[in-house]
C-alpha cells in the first residue's frame, strides 16, 4: 500500500485545485517551447501533491483565503517538481523512470531537464512575490525567504549532498545513524516542514501556533521519509542504498516510524477538532 493512500481522496482534491492553478500561471509564462513542455512534462506527471496538501491545511487553521494558500501550495510544488527533476539526473540519483514514466532528462535531454529544473526552482519565488499571494510585501518576503532556507544549502539541497557523501561517492566511511537521520532531515523533512510553516505565516499565527506546525511538518516529514523507505526497503538493499531502514533493520524502522507518528499527533493538540485531516493524514503514514 502507498504510504499516502488512506486519506486521498482529501488530498486530490486538493491536488486537482493545485493543478488548475499551475496551469493558470504556467499558461502566462513566456519561454522557449521546448523549455514549457519540459517544464510541464516535469510538474504534470502524477504527483500526489502532499506538500500543498499540507500547506493548504494549515493555512485553513486560521481562516487563510483558500486562493493564497493554493497559490503558495503551487509555488512550493514547483520546488519539489525541480528536486526531482534534479534528483533523477545521471550525476545524481541516475534514474530513468519517475511515477512509472521516462524521468524527464529522459523524455527530453540532460541540458534541457537542468534548466527545466532551474526554471522551476526561480518559478517558485517568482509566484510566491506575487500580492495574490498575500496583500503584504512582509509576510510575502518571509514566504521568499522560509523557503529559500527549506530548499536551499541549510535544507534540501544540503541534505542531497550529504546523501551523495552517504551513498560513498567520496569516502569509503561508514556513515552513522545520526548522519543518516541529518541527511534525511534536511532532503526530505525540511520541505515539509515549510508546508505546515507557511501555512501558519499565511494565517499571521501567533508564534506558539506556528512553531507547533513547523514541528508537526519535520516530524511528519521525517516519518514520510522511513514510510517510504520501508516501501522500497528490498529494492534499496538490492542497490546497496544507505537509508534509515537499511542501516537499523526493519523492525526498528517500524518502531521509530510509530514513535514519529505518535510525536507528530501530539503536536496537533492545541488545534482540537480542527485537524481531523492531518491527523488521518499522518496515521496514514504508520498504520
Ligand atoms: C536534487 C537539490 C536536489 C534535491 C533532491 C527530494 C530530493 C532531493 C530527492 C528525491 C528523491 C527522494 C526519494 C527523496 C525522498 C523524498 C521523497 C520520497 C520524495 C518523493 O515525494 P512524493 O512521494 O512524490 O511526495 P510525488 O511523486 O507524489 O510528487
Amino acid at each position: 500500500m502507498h504510504a499516502t493512500q488512506l486519506f486521498l481522496p482529501t488530498a486530490e482534491k486538493t491536488g486537482r485545485e493545485i493543478d488548475t492553478v499551475l496551469k493558470k500561471i504556467l499558461r502566462e509564462q513566456k519561454m522557449p517551447p521546448r523549455l514549457k513542455k519540459a517544464v510541464v512534462y516535469a510538474i504534470f506527471s502524477g504527483g500526489k501533491r502532499l506538500r500543498p496538501f499540507l500547506l493548504v491545511e494549515c493555512a485553513a487553521l486560521f481562516a487563510v483565503p483558500r486562493k493564497r494558500a493554493l497559490l503558495a501550495g503551487a509555488a512550493l510544488e514547483c520546488v519539489h517538481a525541480y528536486s526531482l527533476v534534479h534528483d533523477d539526473l545521471p550525476a545524481m540519483d541516475n534514474s530513468n523512470k519517475r511515477r512509472g514514466k521516462p524521468s524527464t532528462h529522459k523524455a527530453f535531454d540532460e541540458a534541457t531537464a537542468i534548466l527545466a529544473g532551474d526554471a522551476l526552482l526561480t518559478f517558485a519565488f517568482e509566484i510566491l512575490a506575487e500580492p495574490a499571494v498575500h496583500p503584504d510585501p512582509a509576510v510575502r518576503a518571509e514566504l521568499i525567504t522560509e523557503l529559500a532556507k527549506a530548499a536551499g544549502a541549510s535544507g534540501m539541497v544540503g541534505g542531497q549532498m550529504l546523501d551523495l557523501e552517504i551513498e560513498g561517492r567520496f569516502t569509503k566511511q561508514k556513515p552513522s545513524l545520526k548522519q543518516i537521520r541529518t541527511m534525511q532531515k534536511l532532503k526530505t523533512a525540511v520541505l515539509f516542514s515549510f508546508a505546515c510553516k507557511a501555512g501558519a505565516i499565511l494565517g499571521r499565527a501567533p508564534k506558539e501556533q506556528r512553531d507547533a506546525l513547523e514541528n508537526f511538518g519535520l516530524l511528519f516529514g521525517e516519518a514520510f521519509q522511513i514510510a517510504d523507505d520501508l516501501k522500497d526497503a528490498k529494492a534499496d538493499k538490492a542497490a546497496s542504498k544507505t537509508t534509515f531502514v537499511t542501516a537499523i533493520g526493519k523492525e526498528k524502522a517500524q518502531a521509530e516510524l510509530r514513535r514519529l507518528v505518535q510525536k507528530a499527533d501530539d503536536d496537533l493538540n492545541p488545534f482540537g477538532k480542527r485537524v481531523a485531516m492531518l491527523r488521518t493524514a499522518v496515521e496514514s503514514l504508520g498504520i
